[in-house]
């Protein structure tokens, strides 16, 4: 099938782009739109064309799959055709007009959007930036501080906006090509768009602008190189600043960072691949038991609100649930606040809570979360007393962060019901969800678990049974690690400097302090049993949690908070050195790039172990959990594929990953 189609109706062309999913602006979709503007040009009957996407979406962009090897047409040429037809274009955008799509709509010479509509420059986020008229045409409809923080940023935004701003002319009231098919008729010519003055240019304060990037881009090069193309669209005139921006947008398409960042772009939506293969019907998700209102459990009830369903809340006593109730109500009026959910929304998803201490109400969930205390025991009481509640075909799931999910599903009457659910806090929030498949469990928990992934709007990863799955496994690794560099010579403000260079928002120990050093320190008492006596073990970390430094909340942990901030403390530069004598170590110097190359080797050769083990089933899998769930630069890829590309430079090929980025 053709996948631009033109009609004439009443000398009005109406051309049509049909591309699913998302009517990407591939080779053939470009081709296409090529022969149509010539088409238009060639036949003096028509009198305006209207532009329209069948499916949900305009144009969302270019195929990211083409990005890095430019095919003919190109979109500038196609778009160069359109701004300067004999006759005007108008756009008519529903659903999500982002990248190349929306610089289409630019060269059209009038756009209307649906009021749901959604329009965005999300270029930066792939490592790249508009290149095909973004930076020059963007700034000729909307402030320059507008074009700033939408090609800069690459959030999208929404219609009314987008009129209020001057980027559509319209938004439609009745059916949406029918009134694109009005206004194209009623268009006056006007002065073509590049050549009209940019707006506001001269009131941006440039160097200000390029500090705001240095706080927020954690060492990504795209949005400096967007900035600078948007400063030639004020340096330059209009075709020259075309020329430019076209010339850094091929430079940055084949730039490590944006091959990075396209990867990690396929690895999120390919992520749990046997979650969307299980061969089972899942449970229904309509009704949603959870047990335990802690921090997590609230979320994860909220999480649940927020998606629609009814959630029946289980806490010990009446007084504890009554708490619970609250901190959920807490929650959602805490997200009404910032906007994420309206007024009306907020009450509806309340009322849609029931919290009480009986067990017996369970009986009508098809799924159970259970997400109490962190405690073996705890969670075989609990799940021993779901299994005298709950039906036979009920599926139960344990929120859990290291676990065994096996031994608590062998406490129950079916294991096979039972899975791993690794929630990140705040469960509401955060996209994460590691999905932990036990020994036994059966295809329809995993297809629950599927079903509730994408329920809740979270990317979900499969992890086997280990201690602390994919992603807790590999920061104690690299945790490990790195006690062991303060042993040998290294300080924490040094590390954490590292990690943070490297793009990390946090260094690990900031990231310490601000969970608290206590569950880990718990973990590690609860194992030392079982450590081999030849085991290397660094006791720096005990020794801080014996000094009753927890972190933040004791106002001390790996740095010293006395005025809020994280300060070095030379109390815990002492208690280093003490350990590093002991351990006969002789101190010497890292550099940033040294205790780079260490942290990353360490979470590599871990999640290499994790791979052969069969805990995790793709090396994306892995760089999804790292840069979702535990801060790892996007830009980077993952350290796995950070590795694989390492090995293709040296002539290597990885095995199985990310081959299709990396050539
Ligand atoms: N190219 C190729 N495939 C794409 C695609 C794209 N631009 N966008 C989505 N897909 C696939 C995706 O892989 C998935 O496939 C399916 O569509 C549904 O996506 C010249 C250079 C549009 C908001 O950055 O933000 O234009 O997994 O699961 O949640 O200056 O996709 O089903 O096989 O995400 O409804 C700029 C990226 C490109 C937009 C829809 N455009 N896409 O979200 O579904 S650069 C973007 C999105 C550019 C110009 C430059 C979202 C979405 P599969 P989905 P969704």
């Amino acid at each position: 099938m053709q996948p631009v189609m033109l009609t004439i109706r009443d000398q009005i062309a109406h051309v049509v782009i049909d591309n699913p999913p998302v009517n990407a602006l591939n080779q053939s979709v470009r081709a296409g739109m090529a022969d149509a503007a010539a088409q238009v040009a060639g036949n003096d009957d028509i009198v305006g064309v209207v532009l329209s996407c069948a499916g949900r979406t305009f144009v969302s962009g270019a195929d990211i799959r083409e990005l890095g090897n430019p095919l003919q047409p190109y979109l500038p040429d196609v778009l160069a055709a359109i701004a300067g037809s004999p006759v005007p274009w108008v756009a008519a955008l529903k659903g999500t007009t982002l990248g190349g799509g929306l610089e289409l709509a630019m060269a059209c010479h009038g756009r209307i959007a649906d009021p749901a509509g959604k329009m965005g420059l999300p270029e930066v986020t792939l490592g790249i930036l508009p290149g095909s008229g973004g930076t020059v045409r963007l700034p000729r409809l909307v402030t320059m501080e507008l074009a700033i923080a939408m090609i800069t940023g690459g959030k999208p935004i929404g219609a009314e906006q987008a009129q209020e701003a001057g980027l559509i002319d319209a938004v439609a009231q009745g059916e949406l090509v029918e009134a694109a098919e009005a206004m194209v008729r009623s268009l006056a010519p006007g002065t073509p768009l590049l050549d009209r003055p940019l707006r506001s240019a001269e009131a941006v304060d440039w160097q200000a602008e390029e500090q705001a990037l240095s706080r927020k881009s954690r060492g990504a090069a795209a949005p400096f190189e967007a900035l600078a193309a948007l400063r030639d669209a004020v340096r330059l005139p209009a075709d020259q600043a075309l020329a430019a921006e076209r010339e850094r947008f091929l430079r940055l398409s084949v730039s490590d960072e944006a091959k990075a960042l396209r990867h990690i772009f396929f690895a999120e939506r390919n992520a749990g691949g046997s979650l969307r293969t299980a061969d089972a019907t899942p449970a229904d998700l309509l009704r949603v038991g959870v047990i335990g209102g802690g921090t997590m459990g609230a979320g994860i009830a909220v999480a649940l609100l927020l998606a629609g369903s009814q959630v029946r809340l289980i806490e010990r006593d009446g007084a504890a649930a009554a708490t619970a109730q609250e901190r959920v109500a807490d929650m959602l009026a805490e997200s009404a606040k910032r906007g994420v959910i309206s007024d009306t929304e907020r009450q509806d998803a309340l009322y849609r809570l029931g919290a009480g201490d009986n067990y017996a109400v369970l009986a009508d969930c098809p799924l159970v979360i259970e997400a109490v205390f962190e405690d073996m025991a705890v969670k075989r009481e609990v799940f021993a007393r779901l299994d005298a509640v709950m039906p036979a075909d009920a599926i139960l799931a344990t929120n859990t962060s290291y676990l065994d999910v096996d031994a608590l599903a062998e406490a129950t009457a079916d294991p096979g019901r039972v899975l791993g659910l690794h929630f990140f806090s705040p469960a509401h929030v955060m996209k994460l969800l590691e999905v932990v498949r036990g020994r036994t469990t059966s295809a329809r928990a995993m297809a629950t678990a599927g079903a509730l992934a994408r329920h809740l709007k979270k990317t979900a990863v499969v992890s086997g049974v280990c201690d602390g799955f994919i992603g807790n496994r590999i920061m104690n690794a690299y945790r490990r690690d790195c006690e062991f560099m303060l042993e040998e010579g290294a300080l924490p403000h040094q590390i954490d400097a590292a990690m943070e260079g490297f793009g990390f928002a946090m260094g690990i120990y900031k990231v310490g302090d601000m969970s608290g050093l206590d569950i880990a320190w718990a973990q590690r008492k609860a194992r030392a049993a079982l450590r081999p006596a030849n085991e290397r073990y660094a006791r720096i970390a005990d020794r801080l949690c014996e000094a009753g430094r927890l972190g933040r909340k004791t106002g001390k942990g790996w740095y010293d908070y006395a005025d809020g901030k994280p300060q070095i403390d030379p109390e815990v530069t002492r208690i280093i050195e003490e350990e590093r004598a002991k351990a006969g170590h002789v101190r010497r110097d890292f550099t940033s790039s040294q205790i780079m190359d260490r942290i990353l080797s360490i979470m590599q050769a871990e999640g290499q172990a994790i791979l052969d083990e069969g805990i995790a089933e793709t090396a994306d899998d892995i760089d999804v959990v790292m840069v979702t769930g535990y801060g790892f630069p996007r830009h980077k890829g993952g350290p796995m594929f950070m590795r694989a590309a390492a090995l293709a430079s040296h002539g290597k090929t990885p095995e199985g990953l990310a081959s299709a980025v990396l050539e």
